[in-house]
């Protein structure tokens, strides 16, 4: 059904989530270099203008463009959990590659494998299946989603499977000290100085259980950090004795509230979410809040959260 919907397409846009990650867009990068040898036309949209520029070592970094072409007939998402990760509406064809627990199955063909670590995990297992030859640069994207969504290596999920697939994907031609140095040694002074700001204004609540920070725009104005500079304190959050679950609350530009949910297990990220429109992983998971008391919002996922822990 995949491969007919490619075959019978002329055009096809592969689709990185909002704010993108190194597995939507090495697995959007990925499909691209295999697409390529299929002679097909294709775009690589992600909606948000600004992409994070430690991805720049991905292959098709800088074919990444904003702008939806016109004479497109199909479309692939990746790592999308819901349609509106997308950040667009097309009546095109979808396959909707993914490995999120909470994905509704928005695609006209869905690939999810919620026991993947990253979607890329999904896309290699794609190519194997399909017989797909993994070149360098394939490799390469493939490998970056793994490393980044398993917390290089470290988060729960990891297991045999992931390491296989580590395996396979640097014998392909992946370079691990390159993923490495762009995913996790390099940082902007902005990341460094926002990370200092929101230790420092970190709240704990819940008996010292979850970790609590608010991201205000002048934070990130002051610093010039982004979204996802932002969230990689939340990460290092669990790793204090106490903490089993840390949110983080963005004032958004366009008014509402971004909420992102990290937990270690005991509390349902993707459950707690749900409730609030939005959705991830068990370990993770996020939501946009448009409304306007803003208030009321936050205290009502503590509320829940609170009596998860119970
Ligand atoms: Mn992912």
């Amino acid at each position: 059904m995949v491969l007919e919907l490619i075959d019978s397409s002329e055009h096809i846009v592969l689709i990185a989530h909002k704010n993108p990650d190194a597995d939507t867009l090495g697995s959007a990068c990925a499909f691209y270099s295999y697409l390529l040898r299929l002679r097909k036309k294709v775009t690589l949209f992600c909606a948000s203008s600004a992409i994070n520029p430690n991805l720049a070592f991905l292959p098709w970094y800088d074919k990444v463009t904003d702008r939806f072409p016109e004479d497109a007939d199909c479309m692939i998402s990746f790592d999308c959990g819901s349609h509106s990760r997308m950040g667009i509406e097309k009546k095109l064809p979808l396959i909707n590659i993914d490995h999120h627990i909470s994905n509704d199955l928005f695609g006209s063909v869905n690939i999810i494998d919620t026991a993947a670590i990253s979607t890329t995990e999904t896309v290699y297992d794609f190519f194997v299946a399909n017989g797909v030859k993994i070149n360098g640069k394939m490799a390469l994207s493939l490998y970056a989603g793994l490393v980044d969504d398993s917390r290089c290596f470290s988060a729960p999920g990891c297991n045999a499977k992931t390491f296989a697939t580590a395996h396979a994907l640097i014998e392909a031609g992946a370079d691990h000290a390159t993923c490495i140095e762009w995913l996790y040694r390099r940082r902007s002074l902005a990341s460094l100085r926002v990370r200092g700001i929101l230790w420092k204004e970190m709240r704990l609540l819940l008996d010292g259980r979850l970790a609590f920070f608010d991201v205000r725009l002048s934070h990130m104005e002051e610093t010039g950090a982004t979204i996802s500079e932002c969230k990689k304190v939340l990460e290092e959050a669990l790793g204090m004795r106490s903490v089993q679950a840390a949110m983080m609350q963005f004032e958004h530009p366009r008014g509402g509230l971004k909420i992102s949910l990290r937990t270690d297990g005991t509390v349902n990220a993707s459950k707690i979410m749900g409730s609030f429109g939005g959705g991830g992983h068990i370990h993770r998971a996020g939501t946009r809040i448009e409304e306007e008391n803003q208030e009321s919002f936050a205290s009502e996922i503590i509320m829940m959260i609170q009596k998860e822990f119970e």
